[in-house]
Order: C-alpha cells, then sequence, then structure tokens
C-alpha cells in the first residue's frame, strides 16, 4: 500500500471525520487512488448494519432518518448518512427546516452526513453509492443509513444493497401502491407508513395487505407495516424495533450470508461490466472509433461482426 493511501486508511480509521470525509470524495469522484483505497478498506467493512430507506419525493425520508439517527446515537452506535440526489438536502438549502433540524447533529462526530449528486448514469451512482457505504463501514461506523427516492428501478438497485431495506409510503396519494408496486414491493423488508397524521393511513395499509397476500416472500419474512409520525418522532422505537428483529430474522436462519453473496453476484457483474467497457473503451480510442462507426454508417463493415471481434480482441 503506498504511504498517501496507508496515512489515509489510518486516520479514517481512527475516526478521524475529516480523513473520511476525503476518502468518500476520492471514491464518489473515481479520483486517482481511488481502488487502492477501496482494496485497502475493503478488509475492515462488512461490520456495519446498512439500512436503505426509498420512498417518493418529500415522503419524509430525511425525517424519518434523522430521528432514528437520533435513538440510535442513544444506544452509543455510530452513524453514517448517505442521501443520494435528495430533492430536500441535509446539506443544501432547498427546505430551511431540513438544514436546521440537521444542525442539530453536526456538532456530533457520532453521525456524519454525505449526499451524493445524480451525475453521470444511475448504474454509476449505485456504484459509487456502494463504494462510500463500504468506505463508511469501514471506518467504524455501526449503522449506515442510504436515503434515496425510490421512482425507478434504479434508484431501486442502490437500495437493494443494503441489508435492510425499508419502503416508506405516505397516504394520500392515490393509487401510490399500486404505481410503484412493480419495483418496491419485493425489496421492501419493512414497510413504514409515514404523515400517518392524515387520512388515509388505514386504507395504504390494507392496500400494502392486499398485495402482500399475492407475493410471498421466498425467505419466508412477512415484510411488518410500521405507521409513523416521523415530525414529531411517533413509531419511531417501533421502527427500530422492527429493524431489528428483521436483522435477528436473518441471522437465525442463515439468510443474511445467503442475501450477501447475491448481493456480490450482482454487483461483481456490474464490476466486471464497468471494467471491461473501460478497457475497450480505453483501447479503442475515440478516433478508431469514430472510424469504425464511419465504416459501419457506410455500410462497409457489418456491426455484428465487429462487435464480436472487439470483444474478443479489444485492441483492434
Ligand atoms: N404531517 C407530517 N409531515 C411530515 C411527517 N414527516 C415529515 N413531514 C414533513 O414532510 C416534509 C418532507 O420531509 P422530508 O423528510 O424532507 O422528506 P424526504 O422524503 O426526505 O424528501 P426528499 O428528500 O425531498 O425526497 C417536511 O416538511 C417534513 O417536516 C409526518 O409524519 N407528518
Ligand atoms: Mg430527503
Amino acid at each position: 500500500m503506498a504511504p498517501p493511501t496507508k496515512t489515509l486508511v489510518d486516520q479514517l480509521r481512527s475516526g478521524d471525520t475529516r480523513a473520511l470525509a476525503r476518502a468518500i470524495t476520492i471514491v464518489e469522484n473515481r479520483a486517482p487512488g481511488s481502488s487502492e483505497l477501496l482494496k485497502a478498506l475493503f478488509p475492515h467493512s462488512g461490520k456495519a448494519s446498512i439500512i436503505g430507506l426509498t420512498g417518493a419525493p418529500g415522503a419524509g425520508k430525511s425525517t424519518l432518518v434523522d430521528q432514528l439517527a437520533k435513538l440510535y446515537r442513544k444506544q452509543n452506535h455510530t452513524i453514517g448518512i448517505i442521501a443520494v440526489d435528495p430533492t430536500s438536502p441535509y446539506t443544501g438549502g432547498a427546505i430551511l427546516g431540513d438544514r436546521i433540524r440537521m444542525q442539530d447533529h453536526f456538532s456530533d462526530p457520532g453521525i456524519y452526513i454525505r449526499s451524493m449528486a445524480t451525475r453521470g448514469s444511475l448504474g454509476g451512482l449505485a456504484r459509487a453509492t456502494a463504494d462510500v457505504a463500504t468506505v463508511l463501514d469501514a471506518s467504524g461506523r455501526d449503522r449506515v443509513m442510504i436515503e434515496t427516492v425510490g421512482v425507478g428501478q434504479d434508484e431501486v438497485d442502490i437500495v437493494r444493497l443494503a441489508d435492510v431495506t425499508i419502503v416508506i409510503l405516505v397516504p394520500g396519494m392515490g393509487d401510490d401502491v399500486q404505481t410503484i408496486k412493480a419495483g418496491i414491493m419485493e425489496i421492501a423488508d419493512i414497510f413504514v407508513i409515514n404523515k400517518s397524521d392524515r387520512e388515509g393511513a388505514e386504507r395504504v395499509e390494507r392496500e400494502i395487505r392486499a398485495l402482500q397476500t399475492l407475493a410471498l416472500r421466498h425467505d419466508g419474512w412477512t415484510p411488518p407495516i410500521i405507521k409513523t409520525i416521523a415530525s414529531d418522532g411517533h413509531g419511531i422505537a417501533e421502527l427500530a424495533a422492527a429493524i431489528a428483529s428483521f436483522e435477528d430474522y436473518l441471522k437465525k436462519e442463515g439468510l443474511a450470508q445467503k442475501r450477501s453473496v447475491e448481493n456480490w453476484q450482482e454487483r461483481l457483474v456490474e464490476m466486471l461490466r464497468d471494467t471491461l467497457l473501460d478497457t475497450a473503451r480505453r483501447r479503442l480510442g475515440d478516433g478508431q472509433l469514430a472510424k469504425l462507426a464511419a465504416e459501419v454508417a457506410a455500410h462497409q463493415r457489418d456491426p455484428y461482426t465487429l462487435i464480436e471481434e472487439l470483444a474478443e480482441r479489444p485492441d483492434r
């Protein structure tokens, strides 16, 4: 390990928040040294409990994460929070209330918050998020919470990598449950109906239950439905209890390991695809690519044979 990486790893492991911030930036930007850093950090990771929370914009994800963080801090757990492309960020000024609320924690080194913007492809974002989670994990954080707006399959990919996935619904969003069920129903280990102070929480609960009877999970777990009012802390203790009992269930049934293997199977394929594509693109070069494209466009070459050749010998 090169000296700068070793120093950074040592600092980060000793709880230095600035070193942690620096490491996350390197990894997030795929800056030089990023893969060396991840190689050095990986052996230290795998201990944190990763909690993914997803739900529509404004569902109250940040408020819930905030409340959970407070509760876990009381139990002396250290927390890392990754907010992926939040529309009401912890760090920005979009919603003033959010900022003031989160500032409670800023003096507490036991909570580290990072928000990540959507840039480039979402597939890349999922991988970057997973890598940032690895950095937080390796830094010794007990719990890492990842907040993402769950509107599409790509965002679903992000939270699916968590040990525990929480799907947040709110009453009064029409046929919300119907619209999101495709991607999200299967990934929820726990359902939260937030804003239960509003009309219609019972209806949402009935809808979830109805869908649950149609789709039984292969691991035998029935996701509990927790009603919360995140803005006043109502139901947070129940949510934390549900998280704990799911974690127990995974452990008892030996499912944690199985899930982890399944997740890594997908991540490895993604990493391999990224790397092979990178290598091929680098060998090919833009000039060569333009030349080949021109030949295909002029029908001097067929793209099918060309791709087979490139895949076998990327340096043609
Ligand atoms: N009435 C009510 N309001 C809530 C509740 N939970 C959160 N809110 C409010 O809903 C608004 C949005 O909350 P956020 O926590 O920022 O929601 P979010 O899902 O993180 O939003 P994005 O990150 O923008 O997608 C804020 O004004 C909260 O104060 C709740 O249980 N009841
Ligand atoms: Mg938010």
